[in-house]
């Protein structure tokens, strides 16, 4: 990695040596104080007041047992995280990731990115994340809920809809949040409508929520498109993953006249040149809870299952990593380059490693990284909150009109902050100006807390 401005890598050093082994924190650390070299040049109060030392101590870190019972009886362990990063902006706020990789240093990454994520939203929204290493794969409806239940009988006194609002990240869905909030409102015996997100249309959610991050990723694109007098149609895309921000994504890209030609899961990718059927994906994935090979052999001739190599050399215009951290690297970039993708956008969260963004950028391609590009998700959440405290719901075109105007802005957010500070074009350099100095601004009128 590039070595920052010297007051940078003083407080970088200091991260490192304070979150031994953290790689994945480090990584997004070293991402955003990469942009501030100007902004600490230009605004010396921040350094006055520690901000950036601040920004990266999480508030407050939550690490607790989860016990719970397995169909065969058997006692199993898995370990709890809730770190509470920063509520200058307003509750901490974050989704719950259930993944059997997850541990600290996943968690306070995924907190540290959402610290900036939420304040390009321009929502009053905190950042927060937690989740556990259970692996929700192969487990029945009752395991699930007794985990989720377990969960948060201890999760439960942390949070609030004033304090702490989790919702759902890779492994989390509808079922989850439905079992998690079920618990909560047995033991605090409140409807506290707004203390999740990602409820269901009936108890309490919001239309769009489940649509709003691959939807907004999307919307984002086509702003970045619209910049060159470009739009969707007849592009092709690339989308990996299958979970909910993927499946959302190719239903807004087929949408918009564009074709989706490959997604993904943990097994392997599917290649559909005719496009991916998202109703068949959908009753494989969300319906059946199945794998990517089950999709292509129920679509039969024209999709192939390849389990070797990488998503990434399926030709495309536009790449949209939406799996998870670290799944496009420098190889991965390459091929996009050779293959003239012209755009990569992030539904994930840090999806591009370091060494690939820097490829890319180099080789003159547009690179939206996922606090701009995948912030539809926790906007449309902070909608779900706004719609809980006045005890209202929207419809659903009200809803994605507001989604798209929030993409739209923090677009042209990203864009005129980068402009600003020296780095005309870089969405990467404007996310992460515009969001640290919305925080930072925050943090310093509301003193030494
Ligand atoms: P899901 O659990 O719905 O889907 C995750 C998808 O990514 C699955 O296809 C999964 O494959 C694949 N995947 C997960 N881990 C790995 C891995 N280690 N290697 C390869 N593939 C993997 O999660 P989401 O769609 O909600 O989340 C996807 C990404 O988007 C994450 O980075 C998340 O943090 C980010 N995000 C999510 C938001 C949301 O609202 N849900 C909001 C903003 C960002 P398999 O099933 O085989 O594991
Ligand atoms: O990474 C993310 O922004 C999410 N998983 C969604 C968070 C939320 O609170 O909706």
């Amino acid at each position: 990695m590039p070595v920052l401005d010297e007051k940078l890598q003083v407080i970088y050093e200091e991260v490192l040596r304070r979150n031994q082994g953290e790689t994945e924190f480090h990584q997004s650390v070293h991402e955003v104080l990469d942009s501030l070299g100007p902004v600490v040049a230009k605004h010396p109060q921040y350094a006055d007041a520690a901000i950036i030392q601040r920004l990266c101590e999480p508030e407050r870190q939550i690490i607790f047992r989860v016990p719970w019972t397995d169909d065969s009886g058997g006692v199993q362990i898995n370990r709890g995280f809730r770190v509470e990063f920063n509520s200058a902006l307003g509750p901490y706020k974050g989704g719950l990731r259930f993944h059997p990789s997850v541990y600290l240093g996943i968690v306070k990454f995924l907190g540290f990115e959402q610290i900036f994520k939420n304040a390009l939203t321009g929502m009053p929204i905190g950042g927060g994340k937690g989740g556990s290493d259970f692996d929700p794969k192969g487990r029945s409806e009752g395991e699930v809920m007794r985990f989720c239940q377990s969960f948060m009988t201890e999760l439960y006194r942390h949070l609030g809809e004033h304090t702490d609002v989790p919702a759902g990240d890779i492994g989390v869905g509808g079922r989850e949040i439905g079992y998690l909030f079920g618990q909560y409102k047995r033991i605090t015996n409140r409807y506290e409508s707004g203390v999740l997100t990602g409820k269901g249309l009936t108890w309490g959610g919001s239309q769009v929520r489940t649509e709003a991050t691959g939807y907004g990723a999307v919307h984002f694109v086509e702003a970045m498109l619209a910049t060159r007098g470009e739009d969707f149609d007849g592009k092709q895309v690339v989308v990996s993953g299958s979970g909910n921000v993927a499946m959302y994504a190719i239903e807004k890209v087929h949408q918009l006249g564009g074709t989706v030609v490959a997604c993904s899961d943990s097994t392997g990718q599917v290649v559909d040149e005719k496009g991916i059927d998202l109703a068949l994906l959908k009753e494989v994935k969300e319906a059946q809870r199945g794998r990517i090979a089950d999709y292509a052999a129920a679509r039969g001739a024209g999709a192939a299952l390849v389990t070797s190599g990488s998503i990434w050399q399926v030709p495309c215009d536009i790449a949209l990593p939406c799996a998870t951290q670290n799944e496009l690297d420098a190889a991965d970039a390459a091929s996009l380059v050779r293959n003239g993708c012209a755009i990569v956008a992030e539904g994930a969260n840090m999806p591009t490693t370091p060494a690939a963004v820097k490829l890319l950028v180099d080789a003159g391609r547009l690179f939206a990284p996922g606090k701009a590009a995948n912030a539809g998700g926790v906007a449309t959440s902070a909608l779900e909150m706004q719609q809980n405290a006045s005890r209202d719901s929207w419809s659903f075109e009200h809803t994605e009109v507001r989604l798209a105007t929030i993409m739209r802005a923090i677009h042209d957010r990203c864009l005129e902050t980068a402009e600003e500070y020296g780095a005309p074009g870089s969405y990467l350099a404007g996310a992460n100006i515009a969001g640290f100095t919305k925080v930072a601004d925050a943090m310093l009128a509301l003193g030494l807390v």
